[in-house]
C-alpha cells in the first residue's frame, strides 16, 4: 500500500530564521489593542505584574496536571489556597487554581449536582446579573437554571430569588463583584434562605475576589460576601484579573475538604502517583501558579491595597466627570472599580457604544440592562479617562443627547 504524504498549505517545508519571525508577528500583531494605550476600558485582565510575567516564563513545563511529579509546585498552589482561604475568612479551606472564572463556576456547579443525587432534574438559583459561565456549566451539566430578577437599582429582588427556590434546587449563587457593575449581592440573605436546606451555595468573586478583601483594609463599608458567612460552601476569585496574575489564573476555593473526597475526579495511571482533583483540564499549568505564588510574594497585603486604592481613586475621579456630563448617567454609584454608564432619558446605549468604538474606546456593553461599562484596571490611567471623557461629551452632544 502506498502512502501519499501531504503536507499541510500552511505549513512551511523550512523554517524561517528567527528575525524573520519576529518580524511577521510584530506586523500580525497591529491588530491588536494594547493595555497601555489607554483603548481597552472594558477589560477585567491587565498587565500582569512584570516578576511574575519574568517567573511564569522560567516554568512554562510544569504540569499540574501530574502533581506526583511535581510535587513543589504542588505545594505553592496548597500555600496560596491556604493563604486566600486566611484573605477570604477561613484558612482551613482546600482548593486549586483553574485556568479562569468560567472553569471555577464549572467546577462548583457540577459539585452542587453531585452532592445532591436524590434529585432528579437539578435546579440552580443564580441573580440574573450573574456571568455567562453559570449558562455554559448549566447547559453542559443539563441543570435547569432559574434566574432572579434584579430590582430598579440593579441589585437582587431577594423576594424573587426566593421564590424560585424549591425541592429540585442543589444550589444558589451569589455573586461578588458582578460583571456588569461590580455589584455585591447580598449573600447572607441569601444564606438565610438556605439555611439547613443541603443546598450548595457557592459566590462567585472573579472580580471582587481581589478587590473587596482590600477595600475593607481601605476602610470601605464592605457587608460580609465570603466565608465568613457561614452558610457559604465555595468562592471562585480570579488571579488573572485583580490579582495581576497571568492569563490564565483563575481560582477556586472550598470550604470542607471532604467534597473533594465525594465529588473528585480519579486518574489511576498518573506517572506520579493517582489522586483526586476537581479539574474540568487535565494538563494544566504550574507556570501560573508559581508566578503567581511569587506575585502574592512580592505585593504583600500593602501593595494590592495600593493597587485596590489607585484603582478606586480613578474610578471616583471617572464617576465625578460622568454625573457632570448630561445626557448619561451612572447606572449606580460604583461600590467597586466598575463603572456603569446609562442614557439619562432612557434611550438605549447602543449608538453612544457605536460611537466610542468608532474612536476606539472598547468598552463592555450590557444591552439587557441598557448600559456600557468601564473596569477600571490598573492598565488605565487619568490621562486616559480624561480624553475618553472629552470624546465622550462629543458623541453626546452630536447624537442629540444633550
Ligand atoms: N465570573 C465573573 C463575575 C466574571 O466577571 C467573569 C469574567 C467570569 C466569572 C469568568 O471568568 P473567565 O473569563 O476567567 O473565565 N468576566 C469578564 C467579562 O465577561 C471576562 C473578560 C475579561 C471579558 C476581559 C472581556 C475582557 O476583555 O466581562
Amino acid at each position: 500500500m502506498r502512502v501519499i504524504l501531504k503536507l499541510s498549505i500552511g505549513m512551511l517545508k523550512q523554517g524561517l530564521e528567527k528575525e524573520k519571525i519576529l518580524r511577521l508577528i510584530d506586523e500580525k500583531l497591529e491588530l491588536d489593542h494594547k493595555y497601555d494605550d489607554g483603548s481597552i476600558l472594558g477589560s477585567m485582565c491587565t498587565e500582569p505584574l512584570e516578576f511574575g510575567r519574568e517567573i511564569y516564563l522560567k516554568y512554562l513545563s510544569k504540569n499540574l496536571g501530574d502533581p506526583g511529579l511535581f510535587q513543589g509546585t504542588a505545594n505553592l498552589e496548597k500555600e496560596i489556597v491556604s493563604e486566600l482561604g486566611e484573605l477570604f475568612g477561613e484558612k482551613n479551606v482546600i482548593g486549586t487554581l483553574t485556568t479562569g472564572g468560567s472553569e471555577a463556576n464549572l467546577i462548583a456547579m457540577r459539585i452542587a449536582k453531585k452532592l445532591r443525587p436524590d434529585i432528579k432534574k437539578p435546579e440552580v438559583v443564580v441573580p440574573i446579573s450573574a456571568h455567562i459561565s453559570f449558562d455554559k456549566a448549566a447547559d453542559l451539566l443539563d441543570i435547569k437554571l432559574r434566574k432572579a430578577r434584579l430590582l430598579e437599582n440593579y441589585e437582587l429582588d431577594l423576594n424573587h430569588y426566593k421564590k424560585l427556590i424549591n425541592e429540585k434546587t442543589c444550589g444558589v449563587i451569589g455573586v461578588a463583584g458582578t460583571t456588569s457593575l461590580g455589584l455585591i449581592d447580598p449573600i447572607e440573605n441569601i444564606g438565610d434562605l438556605i439555611e439547613g436546606k443541603n443546598i450548595y451555595f457557592h459566590v462567585d468573586a472573579a472580580f471582587g475576589g481581589f478587590v473587596l478583601p482590600f477595600l475593607k483594609y481601605l476602610k470601605y463599608d464592605i457587608e460580609p460576601w465570603d466565608f465568613s458567612v457561614k452558610t457559604v460552601s465555595s468562592i471562585t476569585a480570579d488571579p488573572h484579573k485583580m490579582g495581576l496574575g497571568v492569563i490564565p489564573t483563575g481560582g477556586f476555593l472550598v470550604r470542607n475538604s471532604q467534597i473533594l473526597q465525594k465529588t473528585g475526579f480519579e486518574i489511576p495511571y498518573l506517572a506520579g502517583g493517582n489522586f483526586k482533583h476537581f479539574h474540568i483540564v487535565g494538563t494544566r499549568p504550574g507556570g501560573t501558579v508559581i508566578s503567581f505564588w511569587a506575585i502574592m510574594k512580592y505585593l504583600g497585603l500593602n501593595g494590592y491595597i495600593n493597587i485596590v486604592k489607585r484603582c478606586m481613586e480613578k474610578t471616583h475621579f471617572l464617576s465625578k466627570k460622568i454625573a457632570e456630563l448630561g445626557g448619561v448617567r451612572l447606572a449606580v454609584q460604583p461600590k467597586m472599580n466598575v463603572v456603569g454608564i446609562t442614557t439619562e432619558n432612557g434611550e438605549s446605549i447602543c449608538k453612544i457604544d457605536e460611537e466610542l468604538r468608532k474612536k476606539n474606546w472598547m468598552l463592555g456593553k450590557f444591552q439587557d440592562f441598557n448600559l456600557i461599562r468601564v473596569v477600571v484596571m490598573p492598565h488605565v490611567k487619568k490621562e486616559h479617562l480624561t480624553l475618553f471623557i472629552e470624546d465622550l461629551k462629543k458623541i453626546i452632544k452630536k447624537i442629540g443627547l444633550a
